[in-house]
């Protein structure tokens, strides 16, 4: 028998009572939708205070030791808690997506800003304030189920709106367009992306021959490689993407008025992006970076917001614009049609079981309310019949009934039986029409109704001729993008082609490219060893603005906010007051003070009077898990910085990943040792910016200074109490304020060329 006395901890009822109160806290806090409520009433088990039991419920007294015929003897066979454990077991996979195998998920709501009903019928938003429960999920799309999060790729962005007229899923992406026109094509464009079938290489990347062949192929893939190519694949966080609907959808309003429409998502805290090298040592160093993110930032309770916008095309002005509506290659300019935003979505409860609810959450773009439709988009229609035979083989059937995917409304229907169906259904009758069910469930006559397009044409197995120009809207998207972007994009589409090993794919996407931007071409050429770019093979044409803003991540920026950002303080023994200052600041602005040090002791301020236990050691943390970087002064505790491998790896990454830094007093010295060529502070000068790195001195009123109370908690971590910058840095000194807007820059772009000559 195995002595359980030496391992204890959770194995008996005596910590029962401190595991239910843990519990207990995350099932009755915020997010209690009406979904959460359906969950917790029906499905949801809590084991506080509980005995183990086998799945029919009999008590068991061990899972140490098999049954056998003697200590040393062969298993029985009647051994029923070992055949019950391992069945379950050897059944516990399913089959992962086929593509958005990574995901990670959240609960919330979505609240309706007014009553939409001119536009559409759909009740969720009927009315202002009107708040109806979901589930989002956010995924990368090549990668398997343990694939890192910060891999180049597009984010899908999946929400499960549990309505009270039924469910509707919103299954977009985060990019605005997509590869190809055709949903037959998408097979092709999968086994294409995916890691090649013979060697199974490589994994979470599209830097590979297979797909720059297909792509190469199918020009009308050139706009979304023109996104993919962009920072948009290189978020900072899942709570700082776009969403998007892709394809035209219909809004419908009780008087049967349609209207065309494309959807968009904007987070409230803007869109931000990772810089390559970062994204590439966040892979290796922390492959959970967005999920752990945005499980974070829901437990802090600083929860993500997006604002869900329609941009509406009344029928009788589709035709008049330069591209046809029903491409998914094609953006509509927010120029020429604005956004205008209807709502916004909360999140605001993390899942309680990762398997149940986001593993088995099942999405389907045709799961549609009353109010919202699909349009003829060709890549859309395949989509509706791909999604639900996927959930069939991947959940099963009678997927629908799961917790994570029931509507909150009722369902009632003649369907009774098929594997795994659980709901029992009173009463005789399971058919339409019947009179022994006195009719029951009968029809309403005011269902669902499609709207009566009038559709003819002769069947054919053709694109329509409005499809042809694959080239005119990603040179938009080119002509859109700052200086900056631009260099990215060359980068990336570089770093991919310099993966293929074929030339006539590499020679073939140049020659594609240069219908997009000359120079692009050339540069990429020259970088790649191919041959100068083919003459143009299409002459683009206008798309109705020669630039679009919203296009770029850096021209519609706010910069308006620094709430979660997490800013590293980097503390070591002696440290001055400059630490309780910029700890309050950020505090009052939402943001994250990490404190790291060299060990978890508790550092001492440099008037011995107080101290603050670190959050994080300079050898167990890196430089990508921080958004900023601080460095106060302080004699004792500069000297000891000075000589720590660990802390000033940080710094010298930060400062090549274009993060803010702010260094005051003796702290400065850190900056030269790394070797940084930048202006910084002197008594005449006291404070001093210069790409983006902030130096002061003559900072603090002394050596020391309680900080525990301005952090608020010892581990740094606090809810936004503003989100404003503009109220957080109100009273702040110079340097910090200075500090915060950098923060709120997100990166200090005009560094980069200073930057890439870092050697780290
Ligand atoms: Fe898809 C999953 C988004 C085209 C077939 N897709 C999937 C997910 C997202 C998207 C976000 C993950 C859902 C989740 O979180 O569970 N897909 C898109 C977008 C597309 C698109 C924005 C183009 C505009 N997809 C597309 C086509 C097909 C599919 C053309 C097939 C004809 N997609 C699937 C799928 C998946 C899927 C095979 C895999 C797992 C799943 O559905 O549930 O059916």
């Amino acid at each position: 028998m195995a002595d359980h006395s030496t391992q204890g901890v959770g194995r008996t009822l005596a910590n029962a009572a401190a595991q239910a109160a843990q519990t207990v806290k995350g099932a009755v806090g915020l997010g209690q939708t009406e979904k959460v409520k359906q969950l917790n009433q029906s499905n949801v088990v809590e084991n506080a205070n509980t005995h183990l039991t086998t799945s029919f419920g009999c008590p068991v007294a061990t899972v140490d030791d098999s049954l056998k015929a003697g200590e040393r003897g062969p298993t029985l066979f009647q051994d029923f808690v070992q055949r019950d454990r391992m069945a379950h077991f050897d059944r516990e996979r399913i089959p992962e997506r086929v593509v958005h195998a990574r995901g990670s998920a959240a609960h919330g709501y979505f609240e309706s800003y007014g009553n939409e009903s001119e536009v559409t019928k759909a009740s969720f938003l009927s009315a202002k304030g009107k708040q109806t429960p979901v589930f989002a999920r956010f995924s990368t799309v090549q990668g398997s189920k343990g694939s890192a999060d910060t891999v180049r790729d597009v984010r899908g962005f999946s929400i499960k709106f549990y309505t009270d007229e039924g469910n509707w899923d919103f299954v977009g992406n985060n990019i605005p367009v997509f590869f190809i026109q055709d949903a037959i094509k998408f097979p092709d464009l999968v086994h294409a992306l995916k890691p090649e079938p013979h060697n199974e290489i490589p994994q979470g990347q599209s830097a590979h021959d297979n797909f720059w062949d297909f792509v190469s192929l199918i020009p009308e893939s050139t706009h979304m490689l023109m996104w993919v190519m962009s920072d948009r694949t290189l978020p900072r966080s899942l709570r700082m993407i776009n969403g998007f609907g892709v394809h035209t959808f219909r809004l419908v309003n009780a008087d049967g008025v349609a209207r065309f429409v494309k959807f968009h998502w904007r987070p409230k805290v803007g869109v931000h992006s990772l810089v390559w090298d970062e994204a590439l040592k966040t892979a290796g160093r922390d492959p959970d970076f967005h999920r752990r993110d945005l499980w974070m930032a829901i437990d802090n309770g600083d929860y993500p917001e997006w604002e869900l916008g329609f941009q509406i095309i009344e029928e009788a002005d589709a035709a008049k614009l330069p591209f046809d509506i029903l491409d998914a290659t094609k953006i509509i300019p927010e120029e020429i049609v604005p956004v205008r935003y209807v709502g916004k979505m909360v999140l605001n409860r993390n899942v309680d079981e990762f398997f149940s609810e986001t593993e088995q959450a099942a999405f389907h773009p045709g799961v549609l309310v009353p109010g919202i439709e699909v349009s003829n988009d060709p890549l859309l229609q395949g989509r509706l019949f791909s999604y639900s035979d996927t959930q069939f083989y991947r959940v099963g059937t009678n997927y629908q009934e799961l917790p994570i995917n029931r509507p909150v409304c009722p369902v009632r229907n003649h369907q009774r039986a098929g594997a795994m169906r659980h709901t029992i259904v009173k009463g005789q009758a399971n058919y339409e029409p019947n009179s022994i069910g006195g009719g029951c469930p009968f029809l309403s006559g005011k269902g669902y109704e499609h709207h009566p397009e009038l559709v003819e044409g002769r069947i054919m197995a053709k694109r329509a001729e409005s499809f042809g120009d694959h080239y005119s809207q990603a040179k938009l998207f080119y002509d859109s993008m700052t200086e900056t972007e631009k260099g990215h994009i060359q980068s990336a589409f570089t770093f991919e082609l310099s993966k293929v090993t074929t030339k006539g794919v590499q020679q073939r996407v140049v020659d594609n490219l240069n219908n997009v931007d000359q120079a692009l071409a050339s540069a990429i050429a020259y970088r790649i060893g191919a041959n100068p770019p083919a003459a143009p093979t299409f002459t683009t044409k206008p798309m109705g603005v020669p630039q679009s803003a919203p296009l770029s991540i850096l021209k519609s920026q706010k910069y308006d906010t620094i709430a979660g950002r997490m800013v590293a303080v980097l503390l070591m023994p002696g440290y001055d007051s400059s630490v309780a200052e910029l700890v309050g600041a950020l505090k009052g602005a939402g943001a994250q003070a990490m404190i790291v040090s060299a060990t978890p002791a508790p550092v001492p301020d440099g008037s011995g009077s107080s101290s603050i236990t670190p959050s994080f050691t300079f050898f167990a943390s890196s430089s990508t898990q921080f958004d900023a970087f601080f460095i106060p002064g302080g004699r004792k505790a500069v000297d000891a910085l000075l000589n720590d491998a660990n802390a000033l790896v940080q710094v010298a990454e930060g400062f090549k990943h274009l993060k803010a830094i702010c260094a005051v007093n003796e702290g400065i010295e850190v900056l030269k040792k790394i070797g940084v060529q930048i202006q910084t502070a002197t008594s005449a000068d006291k404070v001093v910016e210069d790409l983006g790195v902030v130096t002061a001195v003559g900072v603090g009123a002394g050596v020391g200074g309680p900080i525990g109370k301005a952090l608020g908690t010892a581990t740094g971590m606090a809810a936004a109490t503003t989100t404003s910058l503009a109220d957080a840095t109100s009273a702040a000194s110079d340097w910090l304020k200075k500090f915060m807007v950098g923060i709120a820059k997100h990166r200090a772009w005009d560094r980069e060329p200073m930057a890439m000559k870092v050697v780290v």
